[in-house]
């Protein structure tokens, strides 16, 4: 059990992300009816409106609280119980959070900040949109400041010790962050809050999605690596395995630290005013940044394969066999890392500057992100999910629950595969992302959209299904489930691995390069854009 104060932080940040992932999945499925073409929304609300809510809601919100309160959780578990400051910035963190998220929210339902999350410009919001973003980052802020002065007291009580596995890899998560959400604090604070205000009439569109971008690929991985720490270092203890070298898992880490950042131009390999040299070469650099997944995907066949040859199997893949898909702390992951390897291929097709022309800006890239985001990262979330709130709320995941767990995890793998799959499919047909349901006045190409469409509804409806049902789990862990003990589960390290190197503990080392990476993949396009930078433009209010 972890101290009591520590796992009311968890919970509460816990909470709020699986909120968010309700009132988020409620507009996800109202916008797959949608496009379908056989629905419209009641109340005049707008489908960019709700496009926005569940984009902010789920990408954002759920991600990003769900994080932290895992993240605490295992600090807690791993370095021990969090000591007084830390703890109390994290409360402070958790405020401004959910003060920020609530307000965020009112603003989307108002009708007042449908800009998707994304919030390009020209679109312009109320300025309190932009508000509530700063409160939820700088928020986060105080969450990785806390997390950083626990492992920093750690350290210097322990004297050098090699910190747990877990501890490093969230502080690496929250540097990633930190790092990568000064690039968004840049545009709001900079250009979207003087815009929006009316202090200033027009904004630098080109800089303000550069700034984004710089923040938005990153997100990615601050969204992809606490699964990661799920696989690396939960899921060996789970199917009563070994870790398979706390130095790989360590360095892996180090590789997204580096590579995560300087790439955002492959989001916008079609924009005008950046040239060439500077898109490939940061195309270059996020085929670096698949290293480090590769070294994932390695590292997790060995984990199977080894704890499949100790329980006794001796043919080449009978240790699939042997695992154990009954129970869903390993399921749940397990369907994500499955969803992971096309989702992976899917985003190297998008690096590459040919096919990227072939699928930008449409419902492929919807489609590649729920592969992604909502699949790899929201199933191991929600394994996560299984047994980390009956370990916070001092109860027992019983064994019905745990059934009704893989049925949720089939159900989500069935509705995103048909879901995912048309979205795949109908972009390559042309069919565009973030737009309505339209058949452009009976155009015979998108007439032939729509059977993908309503297959997206049909998926969709089974993944709201899979919600309500993991609400009901969820609720039952919380509140109803039999009093008693679940365990945090925290792998060993295979005996005989490699010793882990203390350079993997530089962080002065690792920042340092990564800000070299950063500076030299973006300050020359950056320097290009400000030169030649054109008059700006005003604000659009579309809604
Ligand atoms: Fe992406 C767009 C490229 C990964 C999310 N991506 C997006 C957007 C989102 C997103 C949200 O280059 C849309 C943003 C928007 O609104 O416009 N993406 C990549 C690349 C990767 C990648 C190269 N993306 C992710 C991850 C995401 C995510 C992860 C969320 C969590 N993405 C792009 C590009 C675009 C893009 C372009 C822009 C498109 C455009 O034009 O707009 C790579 O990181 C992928 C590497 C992954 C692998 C897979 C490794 C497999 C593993 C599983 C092993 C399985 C096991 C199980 C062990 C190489 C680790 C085996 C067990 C058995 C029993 C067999
Ligand atoms: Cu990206």
């Amino acid at each position: 059990m972890i101290d009591r104060r520590d796992a009311s932080l968890s919970l509460s940040f816990l909470t709020v992300s699986f909120v968010s992932l309700l009132i988020g999945a409620i507009a996800g499925l109202l916008q797959t009816f949608v496009r379908s073409g056989a629905f419209e929304l009641p109340f005049s609300i707008g489908y960019y409106q709700l496009l926005t809510a569940h984009g902010v809601l789920l990408a954002l919100i759920f991600t990003t609280f769900f994080i932290l309160g895992f993240l605490y959780a295992g600090i807690s578990k791993t370095m021990g119980t969090l000591y007084d400051v830390p703890r109390r910035t994290g409360w402070l963190g958790f405020v401004m959070m959910t003060f920020g998220t609530i307000l965020a929210t009112v603003f989307i339902l108002l009708n007042k900040a449908t800009v998707l999350y994304t919030f390009y410009a020209p679109l312009q919001a109320s300025p309190w949109f932009y508000v509530a973003l700063v409160h939820v980052v700088v928020g986060s802020w105080l969450c990785a400041f806390s997390m950083w002065n626990q492992y920093y007291i750690w350290k210097s009580r322990t004297k050098n010790k090699l910190s747990p596995l877990f501890s490093y890899m969230a502080v690496m998560t929250m540097t990633l962050w930190f790092v990568a959400t000064l690039g968004l604090a840049a545009t709001v604070l900079l250009q979207f809050i003087p815009w929006s205000i009316g202090w200033v009439e027009k904004i630098d569109i080109l800089i303000s999605r550069t700034l984004f971008w710089y923040f938005g690929h990153p997100l990615v991985y601050f969204w992809l690596l606490p699964a990661y720490m799920c696989w690396y270092v939960v899921i060996p203890k789970i199917i009563g395995g070994k870790i398979f070298s706390d130095a790989l898992a360590r360095l892996s880490f180090v590789l997204f630290l580096l590579f995560s950042i300087p790439v955002g131009f492959h989001h916008q390999l079609l924009e005008p005013g950046i040239a060439h040299t500077w898109k490939f070469f940061q195309v270059v650099l996020t085929f670096m940044v698949i290293v480090p997944s590769l070294m994932t995907a390695f590292s997790m066949f060995a984990v199977f394969e080894t704890a499949g040859r100790k329980k006794g199997t001796k043919g080449l893949f009978t240790w699939i066999k042997v695992l154990p898909w009954g129970d869903v702390r390993f399921f749940a992951p397990m369907m994500g890392m499955l969803i992971f390897i096309p989702a992976g291929a899917g985003g190297i097709i998008n690096a590459s500057h040919q096919l990227n022309q072939v699928i930008h800006n449409t419902l492929w890239v919807t489609g590649h992100f729920h592969l992604t985001v909502a699949s790899t990262v929201a199933l191991t979330f929600f394994g996560i999910g299984y047994w980390l709130i009956p370990h916070l709320t001092g109860r027992t995941l019983t064994s019905r629950m745990n059934k009704l767990g893989i049925v949720q995890t089939i159900l989500w793998t069935v509705g995103m595969t048909i879901m995912s799959g048309a979205m795949h499919a109908v972009g390559l047909f042309g069919a565009p992302r973030r737009t309505s349901y339209t058949t452009y006045t009976g155009h015979p190409q998108a007439i032939d959209w729509i059977p993908y469409q309503i297959a997206m509804a049909i998926g969709g409806t089974i993944l709201f299904l899979a919600i309500i049902l993991l609400m009901y789990i969820v609720w039952f862990l919380a509140f109803k489930a039999p009093i008693g003990i679940t365990e945090f589960p925290i792998g060993e390290v295979e005996e005989g691995a490699l010793s882990t190197p203390a350079v993997l503990e530089n962080w002065k080392l690792w920042v340092g390069i990564s800000g070299a990476l950063i500076l030299i993949a973006y300050t020359i396009p950056f320097w290009h854009m400000i030169q030649h930078a054109p008059p700006g433009s005003p604000g659009y209010k579309f809604w």
